[in-house]
């Protein structure tokens, strides 16, 4: 097994204020290894009560319809029962592509209520809206305290977040911090940084986002995060264990289905699906539910705790029904960070690195921390669970 650090998510932290001064420990946590620890230190799945399905079933979504029209933006995804998460990467059916996943197996049977969902990530308009109602400040936008954290040196105290950088040449992929910086002044309304502004950008999708941030806006919307089940039973839009949420072939009749990344990784974005870095959303063809960028463009996040044995223990009981998560985080990367689950994947994803905008897998992310490609859309729950 090679040594590997989380993929396509940016390096952990309230790492954001005192980032430079910790980098070393994280650097350290990562290149360790992610892959290694979780094959090493894992506990073993627990010993199945019932059969499990070995593989991909159908999925069997509800017949009722929606009980009332859309809100405006929203979609109704009908829930059901379905199958959950991805293949052995070792089989002829590679969901996770190149890159071993052990926290999104077993595959398992989980139902989901129906719900209403977002069309689109939110918009930097969307969020804009949303800050001069209430007046909120994002996490990025804040000056961390040394009252926060006491032992950095107060010049490392500076608001900002995590921004992508391509290198100059090529580089050794299992060192994230060769592309990942932190960024001072980076928040939503500068995504690169203080220059950097949103002229022009009002449809793309709102980034820099923190776990509590979105927690607003969606409280503010009336609205929710997804459980990491509702992000995965809407993105696969009715199918069941395809390797896209739109089917099995990358691009179909040639045609690019979502913003990824094309190119030497992370040299150069030769933007072959038509976007080197952010695009504004739906830009690509809509999923069986009519959904946009559930693969690629931005990560978002889901409100369940990160751990990467939550599957197996799902798997142990039977169909989960509307499962909401581990009762608290864990990753053995880096043991300290509370993590919740991020879906989707983004515009830096790659087979060189991280397929992880495939609707099997998953991403993690400390939930003070921001990066220009983390954004997330809301739901809400369907008239029969109000
Ligand atoms: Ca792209
Ligand atoms: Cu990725």
């Amino acid at each position: 097994m090679s040594r590997k650090p989380p993929k396509g998510s940016p390096p952990s932290a309230r790492r954001r204020t005192a980032w430079r001064w910790v980098v070393g420990l994280a650097l350290i946590a990562s290149t360790a290894g992610a892959a290694f620890v979780l094959t090493r230190k894992e506990p073993p799945a627990p010993a199945p009560s019932t059969p499990r399905p070995a593989g991909f079933l159908p999925t069997k979504p509800n017949s009722a319809p929606a009980s009332a029209p859309a809100p405006d933006g929203m979609v109704w995804i009908p829930g059901g029962e379905f199958s959950m998460g991805s293949e052995d990467p070792t089989t002829d059916s590679v969901c996770g592509g190149h890159d071993p996943m052990p926290d999104a197996r077993p595959i398992h049977r989980v139902y989901v209520d129906g719900f209403w969902m977002d069309r689109t990530e939110v918009t930097n308009e969307q969020w804009e809206k949303f800050a001069q109602a209430t007046g909120y400040v994002t996490i990025a936008e804040r000056v961390p305290t040394q009252e926060e954290f006491p032992t950095a040196p107060p010049e490392n105290l500076v608001a900002g977040s995590t921004v992508f950088t391509p290198t100059p040449g090529p580089v050794p992929l299992h060192d994230m911090f060769q592309w990942w910086r932190y960024q001072t002044g980076a928040n939503w309304r500068h995504p690169e940084g203080p220059t950097a502004d949103l002229k022009g950008r009002g449809q793309y999708p709102v980034v820099h986002i923190a776990y509590p941030d979105a927690v607003a806006y969606a409280a503010w919307a009336g609205k929710r995060l997804p459980t990491e089940a509702e992000f995965e039973f809407a993105a696969r839009g009715g199918l069941s264990g395809k390797t896209y949420v739109w089917g099995d072939e990358l691009k179909p009749g040639g045609k690019w289905m979502a913003n990824i990344y094309e190119g030497k990784f992370p040299v150069q974005d030769t933007a072959e699906d038509g976007f080197a870095g952010l695009a504004p959303v739906a830009q690509f063809p809509a999923n069986g539910y009519g959904l946009h960028d559930v693969a690629g463009n931005v990560w978002e996040w889901c409100s369940d705790w990160y751990r990467p044995d939550y599957y197996a223990r799902l798997a142990a009981g039977g169909v989960a029904r509307n499962p909401q998560g581990p009762e608290s985080p864990w990753d053995p990367s880096e043991p300290t960070e509370k993590k919740r689950v991020h879906k989707g994947g983004s515009f830096l994803c790659t087979d060189q690195y991280c397929t992880r905008y495939m609707p099997g897998t998953r991403g993690k992310g400390e939930v003070t921390t921001g990066a220009n490609h983390l954004g997330f859309r809301c739901v809400r729950s369907g008239a029969a669970s109000k």
